[in-house]
């Protein structure tokens, strides 16, 4: 299987460099490195400097003079023996150690398998792997922090608090079942009336977490929108600093999508200029006006520009209001200058204003960003097994309403804990259980 393979691969960016690092990730790793540095014996975790070989048999295929380290397994990042060689940054160096640990039985990692091995060899749970790639990817210092935050395990932690409660209230219900005389059935139902909506506000306040991480590293996509000559590309180049986007007192100036991203806060924001929306438009303005739904149903917010009408109305023009009714809006007046203060907008704004901090507020706001986030989850697949672990708690609620009888209660909350261990990556839920049972119990002796 794959996991059992040697891998090697460049761990630095693929450029000229001062410094370039190889990895070399498996069972073969020492072997691999003693044939090319020609020696016998290593001292792990230690820094050596020597030639590097590319035939052991031959010292006149020196590759490079350079540092190199062994890893044991236990103090490896994957888990298993692994070479680091930290090379001058050639490209011609790096390819020449690549190719001589494919001589020598590696093989070319794939991307994130060093992770991978990780979280085989037990070294870090899935949340934690997913962490690795997160803080790698992160283009703002709060992602990153983010990120750190769920690599230290904090994600971990609280999952892990959850699932203990869960295993041992199924493990009473389990003696429960077998043997009632042990534990009052109604003290039972007492102790899940408890536990459940304890648990369901922690996981609430992970989805509430997550939507901002999802912000964090995929930053925030803004559609500006509205009517010819409203001044949505006046407001992007503002917004950026720069006359990206073509202005003129021509309605129908701006036929195709014109983007920008500003930092605000620590989240990337993604502007999106639209072509105006308009009934009676030309034949290019009519694909411009296409393009500017399909920007609209992607947003995840949209800024709705209108001048003198008033705000119902204003949207209506639109004939966008399917498409836009279940997102956030902001509605912003423009040309204040002109037509003043527009009591039904929820900001005006002036191509004159100083500067749009009101507006970025209101952008938080309509959000719910908060200034500061606790370990969330960010992929797709954390976010959907946190919505089923959060459902199946609800359903406990309801049958626990109901006066379902423990036994069913039981398969839900094994169910719960199940999803737990998904989103942690293991898969012990019943080991669990049944240890905490014979540990904790003493029954059947
Ligand atoms: N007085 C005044 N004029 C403005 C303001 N904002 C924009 N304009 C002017 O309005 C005209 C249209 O502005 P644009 O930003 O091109 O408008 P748009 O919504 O992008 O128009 P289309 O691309 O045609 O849909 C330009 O002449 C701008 O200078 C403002 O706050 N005050
Ligand atoms: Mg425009």
């Amino acid at each position: 299987m794959f996991i059992f393979d040697t891998i090697v691969a460049e761990c630095t960016a693929p450029y000229k460099s001062a410094v370039s690092i190889v990895r070399v990730s498996g069972k073969y790793a020492k072997k691999i490195l003693f044939k090319m540095v020609r020696k016998k014996d290593i001292e792990s975790r230690m820094a050596n400097y020597g030639g590097i070989y590319m035939d052991k048999n031959d010292k006149h295929t020196l590759i490079d003079r350079a540092l190199y380290i062994f890893f044991d397994g236990e103090h490896a990042y994957c888990g298993e023996d692994t070479v680091e060689f930290y090379l001058h940054g050639s490209r011609i160096i790096v390819d020449q150690v690549i190719k001589t640990c494919l001589k020598y039985g590696a093989r070319l990692a794939k991307g994130g398998e060093f992770s991978a091995k990780a979280y085989y060899n037990g070294k870090m749970n899935l949340t934690e792997a997913e962490a690795v790639n997160q803080v790698v990817n992160a283009r703002t210092i709060r992602s990153k922090d983010f990120a750190i935050k769920t690599l230290g395990g904090e994600n971990t932690k609280d999952l892990l608090k959850m699932k203990e409660g869960l295993n041992l209230l199924a493990a009473q219900i389990e003696v429960n079942i077998d043997y009632p005389e042990f534990d009052d059935e109604t003290d039972l139902i007492e102790t899940t009336r408890q536990l459940v909506p304890k648990l369901i506000i922690k996981a609430k306040e992970k989805q509430t977490n997550s939507q901002q991480s999802k912000y964090l590293f995929n930053g925030v996509r803004v559609a500006i929108i509205g009517e010819p000559n409203v001044g949505k590309s006046t407001l992007l180049n503002k917004i950026l600093g720069e006359d990206k986007a073509i202005v003129t007192n021509i309605p129908g100036t701006t036929r195709d999508i014109v983007e920008g991203e500003k930092e605000l806060n620590g989240i990337i924001f993604k502007f999106f200029d639209t072509a105006g929306i308009r009934n009676d438009a030309g034949e290019i303005e009519k694909i411009g006006i296409e393009k500017s739904r399909e920007i609209c149903q992607r947003a995840d917010i949209i800024l709705v520009l209108l001048n003198q009408e008033n705000k119902a109305t204003g949207i209506e023009n639109l004939g966008l209001k399917k498409l836009i009714e279940n997102k956030p809006l902001i509605v912003i007046a423009t040309k204040k200058d002109l037509y003043g203060n527009n009591t039904s907008a929820d900001i005006s704004i002036s191509k004159e204003d100083e500067n749009l901090n009101e507006l970025y507020h209101l952008l938080y706001d309509k959000l719910s960003i908060s200034n500061h986030e606790d370990a969330g989850f960010v992929s797709v697949r954390d976010i959907d097994l946190l919505d089923k672990f959060i459902a199946t708690l609800e359903s406990i609620e309801v049958d626990l309403r109901k006066h379902i009888t423990l036994d069913v209660l039981e398969i839900k909350i094994i169910e719960a804990s199940k999803i737990l261990d998904e989103l942690l990556g293991n898969t012990s839920t019943m080991e669990d259980i049944y240890t905490k049972i014979f540990s904790n119990f003493c029954v059947g002796k």
